[in-house]
């Protein structure tokens, strides 16, 4: 087995991410309250593929495109589903009943953004602590350096992605090597807050703000540790899982 080192860099918000930042790397974007979490929902329900977009012009100029028998538009702004959209981005609305074998274009605020710009690494996946241990074994494995792209809140950091982060790095053990300011802070802050991540989720900004739209359950939901082991990565323009995942 393969036991370089790996430098990991983390960048708390997509914001001014550079093509340059990601290129030739594994990139693992994070977007725990909630796209990331949703995505893997949504693979655990069935979906066929997730078709991340930068906007919710992204979004319908793509429907156009497609088989509307087969697709399904997602995604919210300020947490609310967008209007004429067929869901928005709680994990609970995945169902297996509305998502088995479906197409769905995400236009999420963040976490689509984040994923898009993660796309230019040389492979990328979406990481959440529902599938955190599988996203460390996976990158450990690839062996590339790794840039983690925590998708932030509004272009701001956010405690939950961080953590997310930090934990990953924790995972990576005396493999990582925190090459830049970020990834040192966020394993502090991963070490001083890991006893108990459901309370850091449900105290942090975003996360006092779903409880406040009444998405507290999707704080519970995000909050459970390694519960999908799947790991959603782009090929061809779209986020798939491996087949039999
Ligand atoms: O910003 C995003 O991508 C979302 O995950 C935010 S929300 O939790 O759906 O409000």
């Amino acid at each position: 087995m393969n036991n370089k080192p790996l430098k990991v860099e983390l960048f708390f918000t997509y914001a001014g991410l550079t093509d340059e930042e990601v290129k030739g790397k594994t990139v693992v974007v994070i977007d725990v309250l909630r796209a990331c979490t949703t995505a893997c929902a949504a693979f655990m329900s069935g979906c066929r593929e997730i078709i991340p977009v930068e906007s919710i012009g992204d979004a319908t100029s793509l429907l156009d495109k497609l088989d509307r028998e087969v697709v399904l538009l997602a995604g919210e702004r300020k947490g609310y589903k967008v209007d004429g959209f067929d869901l928005g981005n709680s994990p609970y609305e995945f169902t297996e009943e509305i998502v088995r074998g479906k197409v769905i274009i995400l236009a999420s605020t963040n976490g689509s953004r984040a994923l898009v710009l993660g796309s230019a690494g040389e492979d990328c996946m979406a990481a959440s602590f529902v599938n955190v241990s599988n996203i460390v074994e996976r990158i450990a494995s690839v062996g590339n350096d790794i840039a983690i792209v925590c998708s932030g809140r509004e272009l701001n950091f956010s405690l939950e992605d961080t953590l997310c982060g930090g934990m990953i790095i924790s995972g990576l053990g005396d493999r990582a090597e925190s090459a830049n300011d970020a990834a040192v802070v966020a394993s502090k802050l991963y070490e001083e807050r890991k006893s108990d991540l459901a309370s850091a989720l449900r105290n942090s900004d975003h996360g006092r703000y779903l409880v406040s739209l009444g998405f507290s359950p999707d704080i519970d939901f995000a909050a459970q540790v390694d519960s999908i082991g799947l790991i959603p990565y782009w090929d061809n323009g779209r986020l798939v899982v491996d087949d039999g995942a």
